[in-house]
């Protein structure tokens, strides 16, 4: 067992071989190649968010969120108001310790342009069950643009933890065929 009081056994002191100067050279270009790409990554990488950022304060947000519900609430789903918004409309999600507000009800292969914001901490909107995570950062309003291409009933789950509730934060997003189907046997 090697101490580190006794100098070490072994021929240490003779340099490098030349294969090991070359897996060295291999990861440092690697190394340098990672470096190159994070730059890169972010400004040619399709992973960006596409929408727009702006600083907003939690009162003004509450405010649009509250006339963007009363302009087209459609109903109650447990408490919490159930807005259909027209196609290509801006829509609003606020978060707040603990729920998602509204419930919202969109149309398949429509495009909106989604607004999130938190009026108290941190909070992470993720698409249960579809992959989609963002950030929900008080004090910022995140549009993004947003076109479901599935119909279905989703529910969106806080991933960043934010308190004794957290795991129960969960809101709901419907999303229907935008044609509704036609009724058989009708009338020519
Ligand atoms: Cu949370």
């Amino acid at each position: 067992m090697h101490t580190g009081l006794e100098a070490p056994t072994g021929k240490w002191w003779v340099p490098a071989h030349k294969s090991e100067k070359m897996w060295v050279t291999i990861a440092f270009i690697w190394c340098m190649v990672l470096f190159i790409m994070m730059p890169l990554w972010h400004w040619k990488g399709g992973q960006n968010p596409s929408g727009i950022r702006r600083r907003v304060t939690p009162e003004a947000f509450q405010k649009r969120v509250s006339e963007f519900t009363a302009a087209y609430q459609v109903g109650y789903d447990r408490g919490f108001p159930v807005v259909e918004p027209p196609p290509g409309s801006d829509i609003y999600l606020l978060a707040r310790s603990f729920t998602w507000t509204p419930v919202l009800k969109l149309k398949k292969g429509v495009e909106y342009t989604l607004h999130l914001s938190s009026v108290d901490v941190n909070h992470g909107f993720s698409l249960y069950p579809i992959n989609v995570n963002f950030q929900v950062v008080p004090g910022y309003d995140y549009g993004l643009r947003v076109t479901p291409n599935a119909t279905g009933d989703f529910r969106i789950i806080c991933n960043e933890f934010c308190g004794i509730g957290h795991h129960l934060m969960v809101g709901r997003v419907i999303v229907e065929d935008a044609e509704p189907t036609a009724p058989t046997g009708g009338a020519r």
